[in-house]
């Protein structure tokens, strides 16, 4: 890759993506290597806030994130009302197996439950403080107890959520009214000493063995109440007691700050960008809420989800996808029949995700869909393509690998019919069956006897045809790099501001030879021609006036003017042979007359 002359964040960002392909998850300890082979694993939010069902006497709760496990804090609700909504359950009812048991038809491995979450209740018998379900209901029940012998039964591993930096119970701790009354040091140590560290050791000594603590300071200690010492005070306790058990990096710790720490824990359900070196994962919703909420309808769609897993998998990325169950127990139909329909296509398409990881091509890189990969023990090793959208010409392209496949088949197809393919140089054509092999995300299986060799830096072929050269895709650049974010609800699209004069170059591989048509898009906004783009490829090059492009207006009735982005035609370059070419683009904007620059399209006329 050339050598960039002005590092901008954005090219950081990419470095770091593309240098992290060729790195393998070395940092994944002992302890972790469960976590990342089994990829998917459910959440529960349930306690005292499920009664409320995110409503207040009549009002909704006062936030527009439906966070309804907030509604103590966020309605101002007292103390003892509040646990009046404990009136609500119905310990009859109430069977924690069968959460175990519907994560095990949804394919996940293992379970984590909100054992205290920031109302400070704890849902076990516990004798540290008597804010607990044994001391507040007559159930006799514990619920963590009930939990971790049905994840023992089921073979699923048992994750314990524990709010350690906020609790509203204890007045010693840490809520955000404090933000505006302060709190000393020692109050917070008197907090930490007396309820977070024996509630832990309780945790740690009663439940058996613990997969994973997953804890939720969504900051780093340094900006909160919180200190290291008290934090390294707990993780010493967890290794002390359950050396095996896993902690999560809203510990307050990042993986960076403690390598002891074991896995990164993303922003609520945001998804993977670029693959990581060590363990990490996204713990996502079905609906905005993460309690139960009586009026939740934006329920997240089934392949939405699956999307969501493949896409951590492709970067060796976790996923734990929460319920919020009622007062009985009960889950939500829109929650359950997603989870069973999850779990049906993970029985059949389970190999693309169990086990396997992250390929070495950039993430995005095919516009049909996201890959994951696998070693087997009989060392044939199997890029899993999931298809997001079916082509109706049946074919697509797998760009970027030297090597000739095996075997190709739909992992669906329980007979492995062999798919037919065209290998070409660094290019497979695979003709699809018919009838697509899944209806949700159809899953082709590409076998090689070793690893396939990768060609560095390629655009591939859009399913559309042509390729796409962007700020995004680019090899190597000079001059202007910074890439400038899309805006204004994407009516700005990304682009780089050229005010100087710059070269940007991408690597494409042309199959069929013959004459490409050269477009280009951008934004210029001088009133006259100004300057010129030059694009040069297979020994020819083309020239163009650079022509202002307007104005334009980016949502009706809002006064909302931006400015336009403009495709124009550059020209026409034969490529006679098939092979890898290199496509350069220079851009000589003239002084103070900038070019936002967009993409380069070449077709095959
Ligand atoms: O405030 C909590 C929220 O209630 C929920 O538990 C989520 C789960 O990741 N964590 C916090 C917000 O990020």
């Amino acid at each position: 890759m050339a050598i960039l002359v002005r590092i901008t964040c954005f090219i950081v960002i990419i470095l770091l993506g593309l240098s992290q392909l060729s790195l393998s998850q070395v940092n994944t300890n002992e302890r972790a290597k469960w976590f990342v082979d089994d990829r998917f694993g459910m959440f529960i939010h349930w306690g005292v806030y499920s009664g409320a069902e995110g409503y207040w006497k009549g009002e909704k709760l006062r936030h527009g994130n439906n966070y309804s496990e907030w509604i103590q804090y966020r309605n101002r609700i007292e103390r003892d009302e509040y646990l009046g909504l404990l009136d609500k359950f119905d310990w009859n009812a109430i069977d924690p197996e069968k959460w175990v048991i519907l994560a095990k038809k949804a394919g996940m491995k293992y379970v984590t439950i909100t054992a205290k979450h920031h109302d400070g209740f704890a849902l076990w018998d516990s004798k540290v403080r008597d804010y607990d379900i044994g001391s507040l209901t007559n159930s006799k029940r514990d619920i963590i107890k009930e939990l971790a012998q049905a994840c023992a039964k089921h073979g699923l591993k048992l994750g314990i959520y524990y709010s350690h930096w906020i609790d509203w119970e204890h007045p010693d701790s840490w809520d955000h009214s404090k933000e505006v009354y302060g709190i000393s040091a020692e109050d917070y140590d008197q907090y930490w000493q007396e309820k977070v560290i024996p509630q832990m050791r309780e945790l740690l000594t009663n439940y058996g063995p613990i997969g994973l603590f997953w804890f939720d300071m969504w900051k780093n200690h340094s900006e909160t109440v919180v200190t290291k010492e008290q934090l390294l005070q707990l993780k010493a306790v967890i290794r002390e007691l359950q050396p095996n058990a896993l902690v999560n990096s809203r510990l307050g710790l990042s993986v960076e700050e403690d390598s002891d720490v074991d896995f990164q824990s993303l922003q609520d359900n945001e998804l993977g960008q670029f693959k990581k070196e060590h363990p990490w994962q996204t713990a996502g919703t079905i609906s905005p809420s993460w309690g139960y909420f009586a009026k939740d309808s934006e329920w997240r769609s089934t392949s939405n989800m699956l999307r969501a897993i493949i896409n951590n998998t492709s970067l060796n990325g976790n996923y734990m996808l929460n319920i919020g169950p009622r007062t009985n127990g009960d889950i939500h139909y829109e929650m359950e029949s997603r989870l069973i329909e999850m779990g049906e296509w993970l029985s059949v398409n389970g190999d693309a995700i169990y086990g396997s990881g992250a390929f070495d091509l950039p993430k995005d890189m095919h516009d049909w869909g996201q890959i994951t990969y696998k070693k087997t023990d009989e060392g044939k090793h199997k890029l899993f393509l999931h298809i997001f959208n079916w082509p109706l010409n049946k074919t697509i392209t797998l760009s970027g690998l030297k090597d000739k496949p095996s075997k190709v088949y739909a992992l669906a197809d329980k007979s492995r019919k062999d798919i037919s393919f065209k290998h070409q140089d660094v290019v497979v054509h695979l003709n699809l069956p018919a009838e697509q092999p899944d209806k949700l995300i159809p899953v082709i299986v590409v076998e090689y006897d070793q690893k396939p060799e990768i060609v560095d830096d390629l655009t591939a072929m859009s399913v559309s045809g042509g390729y796409s050269l962007t700020p995004r895709n680019l090899i190597s650049a000079t001059g202007d790099v910074e890439l400038v974010e899309k805006a204004r609800y994407e009516t700005i699209p990304e682009h780089i501001k050229v005010t100087t004069s710059s070269s940007y170059k991408w690597k494409i591989y042309i199959e069929e030879v013959g004459k490409y048509n050269i477009d280009t898009s951008y934004s210029f906004q001088g009133n006259d021609n100004a300057g010129n783009i030059e694009i040069t490829a297979a020994g020819t090059l083309l020239s163009h006036v650079i022509i202002p492009t307007g104005k334009t207006v980016g949502e009706p009735d809002e006064d909302w003017v931006i400015d336009n982005y403009h495709a124009s035609r550059v020209g026409e370059i034969e490529f006679s042979k098939a092979g890898l070419y290199q496509i350069e683009l220079k851009v000589n904007p003239e002084i103070n007359k900038p070019l936002k620059f967009q993409w380069v399209w070449v077709e095959k006329q």
